[in-house]
C-alpha cells in the first residue's frame, strides 16, 4: 500500500460512516471507487477483501477490515476524539455504536433491499419495516445515555448514525412517511451533522448537496453511483 488506509467506496454507500470518521481526525487515506452500476461489490477481486461483497472495506496496516461497526471502532482505536478512552461514557457509546450496527442498520437494509428478505411482497415488508426504523429511532432520540447525540462534534457513533438517517430520508421507496420532527433531538444531531468540517469534505468528494443530513437531496457524486 502506498498510503497506511484505503477505502473502497461507493458514493453515499456505507463506507461514508467511515469516510466521516476519518476526516474528522484527519487520518490520510486513498480510495477505491466500487462500480455499483457494473456490481462491483460482488467481483471476485472485491470478494477477495469482503467475501460478503459488501461496502465498504478499509485496508489498514492491520489487516483488510469490513463491517462499518468495526472499522468505526478500529479508527478510533487509533484517532483520539471520536470514543471516550474508558468508563461509563466508553461503556455507553460502545453501546449505541453496537446497537447502530446490529439494529438500526440491519433493520434500515430490510428497506432499502427487501428482496434480498423476502420472496414474497417486498412492500408489505416495507411497510412493517419502516414501522420498525420508527421504533428504534424513537427508543434512540429518548436515550439518557447517549451525550454523543447532542454533542457538536463527530464521534464513532454520530459517524455511523449521521448517513442512516439521510439513507432513510431518500432511499427505501416512499420517502413520505420519514420525518425527523418526530424525534427532535434527532433531528438537531442531524442539523449539527450538517455543520462538521469532515461533511464538508463529503459534500465535495461524494457530491451530497447543502443540508446532506437533516433535509437531504438525491447526491451528484463527481464518480461513481450509488446503486
Ligand atoms: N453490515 C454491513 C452492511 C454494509 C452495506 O449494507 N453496504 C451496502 C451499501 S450501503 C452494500 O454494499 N450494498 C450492496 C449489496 O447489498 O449488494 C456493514 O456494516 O458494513
Amino acid at each position: 500500500m502506498t498510503s497506511p488506509l484505503r477505502l473502497h467506496y461507493a458514493p453515499d454507500n456505507a463506507s461514508l460512516c467511515v469516510r466521516l470518521a476519518l476526516d474528522a481526525v484527519g487520518a490520510p487515506y486513498e480510495t477505491v471507487l466500487v462500480d455499483r452500476a457494473a456490481r462491483g461489490q460482488k467481483s471476485q477481486r472485491y470478494l477477495a477483501l469482503n467475501p460478503n461483497g459488501l461496502i465498504p472495506v478499509l485496508e489498514t496496516p492491520d489487516g483488510v477490515l469490513f463491517e462499518t461497526g468495526a472499522i468505526l471502532l478500529w479508527v478510533a482505536d487509533h484517532h483520539a476524539g471520536l470514543l471516550p478512552l474508558r468508563g461509563p461514557d466508553r461503556a455507553a457509546a460502545l453501546k449505541w455504536l453496537f446497537w447502530l450496527s446490529n439494529t438500526l442498520h440491519p433493520t434500515c437494509r430490510m428497506l432499502f433491499y427487501p428482496d434480498q428478505y423476502t420472496s414474497g411482497d417486498a412492500e408489505a415488508l416495507r411497510v412493517t419495516t419502516r414501522e420498525r426504523i420508527m421504533a428504534q429511532l424513537i427508543i434512540l432520540n429518548a436515550a439518557h445515555d447517549a451525550p454523543w447525540l447532542d454533542s457538536q462534534q463527530p464521534s464513532a457513533p454520530a459517524c455511523y448514525l449521521a448517513p442512516m438517517l439521510r439513507w432513510l430520508a431518500l432511499y427505501g421507496g416512499d420517502t413520505a412517511w420519514f420525518d425527523l420532527a418526530r424525534t427532535p433531538r434527532l433531528l438537531a444531531f442531524a442539523v449539527a451533522a450538517n455543520t462538521w468540517s469532515a461533511t464538508a469534505i463529503a459534500q465535495t468528494t461524494e457530491g451530497l448537496g447543502p443540508t446532506p443530513f437533516s433535509a437531504p437531496h438525491l447526491p451528484h457524486p463527481p464518480e461513481g453511483s450509488t446503486t
